[in-house]
């Protein structure tokens, strides 16, 4: 058996590998799977791209085999070498004129696109405004025009533009949700400005795409998208400050010793860690653990183990203090 045999023998591993690497499948987090006018667009482009990328290799392709066999060297040929041919004003035009209309078709949507795609519609009364700042490794999202802040989980109204106004607070970060479209870097010091739409209600796997810091990795976040009616009551609800029940107030205060100077817990404060308003109706804990009590335990107990460089320390308690903690987090709705 020779060489190229055995590399034939690795095509199916690549298969699979290129399947499970990629994250293929999953329509909560696939560009190739648009829930939204602007992830639709983008598929679109590179559909166009690879499109075009396939037929030009095809037709190189099928002429360079082509010729390979029709003017192959045969049998009482001598050792000649061809006519040669210099400066052929046909051939000249045609491989000069193909390659400008192949790339007009191809730029012509790209860059129109391109302008769509980054208008800006904050100040538009059917768009809903979020101003994003990103930290190692946690979102911030504010709604200026609704006088709420969250963090984590993005709440979003179907079937409206959200403009986006995104910013970070310490590095480069990359803001993407790949169902919706994206994606966006974050920079210190300057706005950059895009939009999304999501066509119908659900929960969108949102990621930081820029190396970050030592949990980059874990950067994610939800984007939760509500029919108008829902996304109404969500922010009604964000307003109203929770009612804190009687078996939770032993919580209330530890929190209030311990916890407050970091976490604002009304509409919409901002601090040093994530406003934690509605954290009990939060999809994850940190954006990484499923919501439940043993990850809201294992979070307070040792936040760096679950992600290694945050900015959160680890705060002495009592393990009662923190089961109490976690009675007066999860009230809050
Ligand atoms: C010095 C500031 C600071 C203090 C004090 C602090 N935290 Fe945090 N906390 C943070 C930061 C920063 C994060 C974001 C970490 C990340 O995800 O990178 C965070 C994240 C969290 C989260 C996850 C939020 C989410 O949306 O999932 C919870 C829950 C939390 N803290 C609870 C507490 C509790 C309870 C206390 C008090 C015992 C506390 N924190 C004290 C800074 C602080
Ligand atoms: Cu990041």
């Amino acid at each position: 058996m020779n060489r190229w045999q055995n590399l034939w023998r690795f095509i199916p591993l690549f298969g699979l590998m290129m399947l499970l690497l990629t994250g293929c499948g999953d329509d909560r987090i696939s560009a190739l799977k648009p829930r939204g006018p602007v992830a639709r667009d983008q598929l679109f482009l590179m559909k166009l791209s690879l499109g075009i990328m396939i037929l030009v290799v095809v037709v190189v392709f099928v002429i360079y085999i082509y010729v390979l066999v029709r003017f192959r060297k045969k049998k009482g040929d001598k050792d000649i070498i061809p006519k040669q041919v210099e400066g052929s004003h046909t051939l000249e035009i045609i491989w000069t004129v193909i390659p400008i209309i192949l790339l007009l078709i191809l730029a012509v949507p790209t860059v129109s696109y391109t302008v769509k795609l980054a208008e800006n519609h904050i100040g538009d009364k059917d768009a809903v405004h979020v101003k994003v700042t990103a930290h190692q490794f946690w979102w911030q999202f504010e709604y200026p025009e609704l006088g709420i802040a969250t963090a984590q989980d993005l709440v979003i109204p179907t079937g409206k533009k959200i403009a986006f106004e995104l910013t970070s607070a310490d590095v480069l970060h990359a803001f993407w949700v790949p169902s919706l479209g994206g994606k966006q870097d974050t920079n210190v010091g300057m706005t950059n400005v895009f939009y999304l739409e999501a066509d119908d209600a659900d929960t969108f796997m949102g990621k930081c795409a820029e190396l970050c810091g030592a949990s980059h990795a874990l950067m994610d976040f939800k984007v939760v998208s509500k029919s108008e009616a829902d996304f109404n009551k969500w922010v009604e609800k964000m307003k109203t400050p929770a009612s804190i029940p009687a078996e939770a107030k032993n919580g209330e205060q530890v929190f209030k010793d311990n916890c407050l100077s970091c976490h604002a817990v009304n509409a919409q404060g901002l601090g040093f860690g994530p406003n934690l308003n509605g954290f009990g109706t939060r999809e994850m804990v940190a954006g990484i653990l499923p919501h439940d009590d043993e990850s809201i335990k294992q979070w307070i107990k040792d936040p760096q183990s679950v992600k290694p460089g945050n900015k959160m320390p680890q705060v002495p308690l009592q393990d009662n203090q923190i089961n109490d903690l976690v009675k007066y987090l999860n009230s809050l709705k």
